[in-house]
């Protein structure tokens, strides 16, 4: 019998999943998943690299349970769980931190992106090795995909260079893994301010477009959304606002840029809007249904979390254990 090549993928649970985070992610998880072994995780550990209320973190982390299967992942084919319940991550993160160098991780776009406002000094040790654990992460299972979106093409390629390193050290231990990016979503930018990727922390909930939004505040952020000076509605670098809303058109029908473009030849950006708005509800209402009913029933989100773990730590043990052995601990 053939044996399927692995997936894995995360998302951390750091606050409200987004539209970037579903034509980014999500999506593409849900369109591949017959055809590979399939690991999506619940990122804990590492959305506890910045400050994180408890409470809130709870409530979160059964948020990103109940889109994952909203969305259409399936429990029968793909292994649903949190990360700190698989000792194995943080146990691998420590064993990679010794062939990881300070000077590839100082060079992180996100951690310089991240530490621009309060700056370095006060950034927590966690934020620092955050490319070390979510390489564990992959490394674990021996994956050989791993679909995210562009802002993560960085954190892969280190994640490369630690796996291919380690072999190199201590012997072949690790499949090397290889990024998938989807053409279209990859990047979706803020809304109220294009230049910057849409992100989940952000303190401005006018800058995403929540999966869990109800229709109306879509249709008030989407209207709301910056765009650029002149009326054609074309993509091109000097339109930043107009492209990612184009892009995220594309990205949320399936049609291409140009035929959108031509659609809206002659008319102006408020039709634009109004329309994305209409398909970006459309496209996210069977999620946004199935994901409150989900969250009806916190204790079976549980259950599955819980079931997830025990398949995830057994699928663990052989590189946690050939890592081990390699190294001379064990
Ligand atoms: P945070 O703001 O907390 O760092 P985030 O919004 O960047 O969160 P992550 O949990 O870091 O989200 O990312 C989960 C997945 O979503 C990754 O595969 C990532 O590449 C993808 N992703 C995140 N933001 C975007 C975006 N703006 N456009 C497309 N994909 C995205
Ligand atoms: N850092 C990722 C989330 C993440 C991840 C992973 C993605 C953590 N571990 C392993 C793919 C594979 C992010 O999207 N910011």
């Amino acid at each position: 019998m053939e044996t399927k090549q692995r997936v894995f993928s995360g998302i951390q649970p750091s606050g409200n999943l987004h539209v970037g985070n579903y034509v980014g992610a999500l999506k593409n998880w849900v369109a591949m998943q017959d055809d590979y072994e399939n690991y999506f995780c619940i990122v804990d550990l590492h959305a506890i690299t910045v400050p994180q209320d408890p409470k809130v973190l709870r409530q979160k982390i059964r948020e990103v349970a109940a889109i994952y299967l909203a969305s259409g992942l399936d429990p029968e084919k793909c292994v649903i769980f949190r990360q700190s319940k698989v000792s194995g991550h943080a146990e691998l993160c420590w064993l990679l931190n010794s062939v990881a160098r300070f000077g590839e991780l100082s060079r992180m776009t996100q951690f310089k992106d991240k530490t621009s406002k309060g700056g370095a000094e006060s950034a927590s040790a966690g934020l620092f090795d955050y490319p070390v654990l979510q390489a564990a992460d992959v490394l674990l299972y021996n994956a050989h995909l791993v679909p995210v979106g562009e802002d993560q093409r960085q954190h892969l390629e280190l994640m490369r260079t630690l796996a291919r390193r380690f072999n190199h050290l201590y012997g072949e231990t690790f499949v090397v893994p290889e990024a998938l990016i989807p053409p279209t979503g990859a990047r979706v930018m803020s809304l109220d301010a294009p230049e910057e990727k849409m992100s989940k922390s952000s303190p401005r909930p006018g800058s995403y477009v929540a999966i869990l939004d109800d229709p109306d505040s879509i249709r008030k952020k989407i209207r709301r959304a910056k765009t650029d000076s002149g009326t054609e509605i074309e993509a091109s670098p000097d339109k930043p606002a107009i492209t990612n809303l184009l892009d995220l058109y594309s990205a949320m029908s399936g049609e291409t840029v140009s035929g959108i473009e031509a659609h809206y030849e002659g008319r102006g950006y408020g039709d634009l809007k109004k329309e994305l708005a209409e398909v970006v509800i459309e496209g996210l209402a069977p999620v946004r249904e199935r994901a409150l009913e989900l969250l009806d029933d916190p204790a079976e989100l549980d259950r599955l979390l819980d079931s997830g773990a025990r398949r995830a730590r057994e699928a663990a043990q052989p590189a946690l254990e050939s890592a081990r052995t390699r190294l001379g601990l064990d």
